[in-house]
């Protein structure tokens, strides 16, 4: 329970991996990984680091992100934001793609620039801002089947270079630096400075259940770098927390040497650890021994419940469970697959969105547009009209863990009539099953419930008949069973040979369980649910 002056990690629940912050005077500004979505890299601020509200995107055109050759969790991968000068400036990296870039901007909301490109190997491009000089952190990948080639000599670690940000261009060639403090996969490098020291912060373990944060410091930035003598910065491997694969964070320092960290983690649920909502970000105070080492809780724990940041607290607004389509853009919190849908879904008609009957929910390039599930237990719904050119056109809701992970109900053309369709999609296993028909022109509104077990979808068409569908298995597109980097998203869909439109008329998603935090127990404690999605304002 919180109070107060306490908080509740996770900060931003829901597929939220890979955070980096900054700060900028009284804010704070903060990115996560985006892989195949788009648009991509979300990002957030905050004035007392715990309520965090997003701005934007990062990457919003086509020009500065090409996911068409992206897989599934492909693409964008960690993100590092720096502000220098008056400037942001964000770095990654499109393993689908040309490898590093970096963007810039003046306003965090955007719109930022086209991307340089950083001609270095490896992932989790890092930018450290020192007097005269840009270092450019990243690892190391020795997989030589990578379009950039790691030199022949080179471990896998950590590697630095010297850049021009504005120009992406290598002034002084990458150097390896270390090679972390022990576990497998040193990654997430952030180079930064504190007294007499440079400290570089790695993300180790490998990103899932023996995830850890190592440190190590030199008085020079490219080493030789000494490992903590305390141990792992952050390590939940071999604890019994409900918060398990902690890793991958960032440091941000406040006023006063009071200093602050973000990093990934996961809540799994269930009998068997498996986990729906993704990485998710979590925030805990740092605090330095006397002889100048960073510790996070007793030993290397992220606790649940933390006191907050001495820093006034905003408390955000619930974000509204109603989204009526009525804005001329979508909000920040909607996602499409690899490629921008925005034109063509939002302006058919003001206060509709308007899905084009086109490609496949399991293809490469599904007509999706969804969010985030950041709750273990919500109800998520829509006002639903197909508008069919031709027979089997479709269009419906759907909870997509990937391409073939993922579970939807929707209505589908069959004749003069709409039958009623609920598909499983796992794996191999690609199920369609008619649950009962519609007329052609029924406006139904199609729910989804979800729990830590289950998914139930049902419709209700404009006769007032409701047709539940059987609950489908959640466990199966957790990211144990279904593989990859990302979380659930829930949202819309629209299939078949095109010319078609499913046009929605609004979109609920209603939390019923708290979205962050948490003692297990308390996570999975439901509110009541007469704020059931179908009747909310
Ligand atoms: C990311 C790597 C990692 O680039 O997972 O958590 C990769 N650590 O550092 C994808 O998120």
């Amino acid at each position: 329970m919180t109070s107060a002056d306490t908080f509740a990690n996770p900060v931003i629940p829901g597929f939220h991996p890979d955070p980096s912050i900054c700060r900028v005077g009284d804010t704070f500004y903060l990115v996560t990984s985006s892989f195949e979505y788009f648009p991509g890299i979300p990002i957030f601020t905050s004035t007392d680091l715990v309520s965090w509200t997003q701005i934007g995107h990062v990457l919003t055109r086509v020009s500065q992100v090409d996911l068409s050759g992206a897989p599934d969790s492909g693409g964008i991968f960690a993100p590092t934001i720096r502000h220098h000068d008056g400037t942001f400036y964000v770095t990654s990296t499109n393993v689908s793609g040309r490898g590093h870039f970096i963007v810039q901007a003046t306003d965090p909301a955007g719109p930022w620039s086209d991307p340089v490109w950083v001609d270095q190997n490896g992932i989790d491009p890092s930018l450290y801002f020192a007097d005269d000089e840009v270092y450019f952190t990243s690892n190391v990948e020795p997989d030589p089947s990578g379009p950039h080639l790691a030199e022949p000599d080179f471990e896998r670690g950590i590697q630095q270079s010297v850049v021009d940000p504005a120009t992406g261009e290598v002034l002084v060639a990458p150097r390896f630096i270390w090679g972390g403090t022990g576990a497998r996969y040193p990654e997430g490098p952030h180079l930064f400075r504190r007294g007499g020291y440079y400290y570089l912060l790695t993300a180790e373990g490998g990103t899932e259940y023996g995830h850890r944060v190592g440190v190590g410091r030199s008085t020079s930035p490219w080493g030789p770098f000494s490992a903590s003598p305390y141990g792992p910065v952050v390590s939940h491997a071999g604890m019994t927390s409900a918060f398990q694969a902690m890793g991958h964070a960032d440091f941000v320092e406040l006023a006063d040497d009071e200093w602050w960290m973000v990093c990934l983690g996961v809540r799994p649920v269930g009998q068997w650890p498996r986990h729906l909502l993704g990485r998710e970000t979590f925030l805990a105070r740092v605090r330095w021994t006397d002889d100048g080492w960073p510790r996070v809780g007793e030993r290397g724990e992220v606790a649940a419940v933390q006191q907050r940041p001495g820093l006034p607290a905003t408390g955000a607004e619930p974000p509204p469970v109603r989204d009526d389509f009525g804005a001329d853009r979508l909000a920040p919190c909607w996602q499409f697959v690899r490629r921008p849908l925005e034109p063509a879904v939002l302006h058919a008609r003001r206060g509709l969105l308007a899905l084009p009957t086109e490609s496949r929910l399991d293809g490469p390039s599904p007509t999706f547009v969804g969010r985030r599930q950041q709750h273990h237990a919500f109800t998520a719904g829509a006002r639903l009209r197909l508008e069919a050119a031709a027979e089997g056109d479709e269009a419906g809701i759907a909870v997509r863990m990937n391409g073939d992970h993922h579970y939807a109900l929707g209505l589908r053309r069959a004749g003069a009539v709409n039958e009623i369709v609920l598909r499983i999609r796992l794996g191999r296993l690609d199920l369609v099953r008619t649950l009962g028909t519609t007329h052609g022109l029924a406006e139904v509104d199609v729910t989804v419930r979800g729990s830590v077990d289950s998914y139930v979808f049902s419709m209700v068409d404009d006769a007032g008949h409701e047709v539940a569908a059987p609950p489908v298995d959640a466990k199966f597109l957790s990211a144990e069973v279904a593989g990859g980097f990302t979380g659930v998203m829930v949202g819309m869909y629209a299939a078949g040979a095109g010319g078609g439109r499913g046009w929605f008329d609004w979109f609920d998603y209603t939390p019923l369980s708290s979205g962050g935090s948490v003692p297990r127990d308390d996570d999975e404690r439901v509110i009541e649910p007469d704020r059931a999605v179908l009747t909310s304002p």
